[in-house]
């Protein structure tokens, strides 16, 4: 906070540069309490003095670590004004140095060490993505206006004296977002992918179809991105309490090419994109796209309404390659581990009223509907198997027996994910009851509008991943959780940051910070400071809420 002290206090404190014992007095006030990081590291001990990013300040990296040092540069350039050079050497004085360093392999594959003295500053990591977490850290450090894209005049670039050591709880630090109820342009996705990346996140869930959209190119069925990614008109007001439909067509859709420059981005930020392709269920739109996905034959549109509806895919054995088809596209463009293939919501009433349906059920020797689902999930699960890849699917995909390979969401509550865990599968948490962000952030008036329920972020601070329920080594199960960014109520990507900032930084906190220095009041008081770097970032963020008055001293 020096640079918003007036300058004339500015200038007192650099003229009492002689006197080192008034200096140390309140150095610790006025310096190290700017030390605000979100989420908060494992281990900070401040130091003495500050370091300060000037013009000619040399970053040091070896081939190694250019990658990061280059990214640090790029971030520190529009709001500094500096063009950092970055070169290979030794850390010397007015250095930032990025170093890979093995030595240091105690801290895990996204772990770092960052010290900061008046003379210089180092970031090292056993991997990439530990230096780039440090480099995250360190920015944080600086002032708040270094966040901001144009040139910040008078501000001195100082960085207090620390020594932080980190690394995080859990290994998938997610994010979702719906892009199939209101699209979203990939400009805005990069810049989502940039929050998520200031905030230690390593997971992009991008949920690419629905029945209101199909959002991605698949080359083999263009009608599925011709058709399925517009919809006539869209429902106006609440589903609940609806007020007809807007006359506007409402669409859009990524091409190959948007989407590999997408995943290309998250890698070059250590984030995995995971695409969601919906199965059986939330398939109206790729029904209208080839009506002979579905149960009826029926023509239908993409869908204009929220909610849940009984259209879903017939599960012939046509349908089932047709899916594979969509897969085997989705595999070129996505690297990562995970593929999820929906399996939520999806009601089985056409499937019961099929004699087609019925027959198939028969056939195949299974029980009920259930088992119908779970035969298309173990279809699929074996599919992306043989090709080295990981099915992950919302927690209904439990009902009619887990494929074997399958990694559950759990979204209905943390029961599905204490289930699969003690069954010996991975999980992700991601329940309704704390990581809904398309949920009410207060019931005070004022609020955007949104799905409803009540989520305050002191609640979703409050989330634990881990249930009680859990053994230790049925915890191990459990690789993380994210927050989920339904769109029925978000037009516009200013909605969708209101609504998602700071409840992901909270998110951000819950899944990266031990449990033992979470503290929603302390967390708090970092957002003060936080909301600067919100400011910034120009991000449309609901206003964080006072931290609660202190409690008074205990009587005597
Ligand atoms: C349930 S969460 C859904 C979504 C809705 C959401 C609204 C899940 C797997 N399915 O289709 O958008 O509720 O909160």
């Amino acid at each position: 906070m020096r640079q918003l002290l007036p300058h004339s206090i500015r200038n007192t404190m650099r003229n009492m540069r002689g006197y080192h014992w008034l200096l140390c007095m309140f150095l610790p006030l006025t310096v190290n309490a700017d030390i605000s990081i979100l989420p908060r590291p494992v281990s900070v001990q401040p130091g003495e003095g500050t370091f300060t990013l000037k013009a000619d300040t040399r970053v040091i990296a070896d081939n190694a670590a250019q990658k990061t040092a280059q990214m640090f540069t790029s971030w520190m350039a529009p709001s500094t004004g500096y063009t950092l050079s970055v070169a290979a050497g030794k850390g010397a004085e007015n250095t930032i140095q990025f170093a890979l360093d093995p030595s240091l392999a105690r801290l895990g594959d996204e772990g770092y060490l960052l010290e900061v003295t008046p003379k210089r500053v180092s970031i090292r990591a056993p991997k990439e993505a530990g230096l780039f977490y440090g480099a995250q850290s360190l920015r944080q450090i600086f002032p708040p206006a270094i966040f901001a894209s144009t040139l910040q005049k008078d501000v001195a670039w100082s960085a207090p004296a620390v020594k932080i050591e980190d690394q995080p709880r859990f290994r998938w630090r997610g994010a979702m977002l719906d892009v199939c109820r209101h699209f979203a342009p990939k400009e805005f996705v990069l810049r989502f992918i940039d929050l998520l990346a200031v905030h230690k996140f390593n997971t992009f869930h991008w949920h690419l179809t629905d029945d209101q959209g199909w959002r991605i190119e698949i080359r083999k069925y263009p009608r599925l991105t011709e058709v399925g990614a517009w919809r006539r008109h869209t429902r106006l007001g609440h589903e609940r309490n609806p007020k007809g439909f807007d006359r506007k067509p409402h669409g859009g859709f990524y091409t190959q090419n948007d989407i590999r420059e997408v995943v290309e981005y998250a890698r070059q930020r250590h984030i995995t994109v995971v695409p969601e392709i919906e199965m059986p269920g939330h398939a109206q739109a790729a029904i209208a796209a080839y009506p002979e996905l579905g149960v009826t034959g029926e023509q239908l549109e993409v869908w204009p309404r929220w909610g849940v509806n009984a259209n879903i895919f017939n599960p012939s054995e046509k349908t089932i390659l047709f899916l594979q088809d969509v897969l085997t596209e989705v595999l070129t463009l996505f690297p990562g581990p995970f593929v999820h293939i929906g399996g939520d919501e999806a009601i089985k009433d056409q499937w019961k009223a099929s004699a087609e349906v019925q027959a198939r059920i028969k056939e195949l020797g299974l029980k009920d509907e259930h088992e119908m689902q779970s035969y298309i999930v173990r279809r699929m699960d074996k599919f992306l198997a043989d090709r080295g890849r990981r099915l992950i699917g919302w927690d209904e995909i439990l009902e009619g027996g887990l494929a074997p390979g399958a990694t559950v969401m759990s979204w209905r509550g943390v029961e599905g994910g204490i289930t699969a865990a003690k069954a010996g599968h991975d999980v992700v948490m991601a329940p309704t009851t704390h990581v809904y962000l398309d949920y009410a952030q207060s019931q005070e008036p004022g609020e955007l509008p949104n799905i409803g329920g009540n989520l305050p972020l002191e609640k979703v601070y409050s989330f634990e991943p881990v249930p009680a329920a859990l053994t230790a080594d049925e915890a191990r199960h459990v690789l993380g959780a994210q927050g989920n960014i339904w769109t029925e109520y978000m037009q516009s990507p200013g909605h969708v940051e209101y609504m998602a900032f700071p409840r992901l930084t909270a998110i951000s906190e819950v899944t990266w910070t031990p449990a033992a220095k979470r503290n929603y009041e302390d967390f708090l008081k970092r957002m003060r400071v936080h909301e600067g770097r919100y400011r910034a970032l120009d991000l449309n963020f609901r206003p964080v809420p006072d931290a609660p008055p202190a409690a008074p001293p205990a009587a005597r």
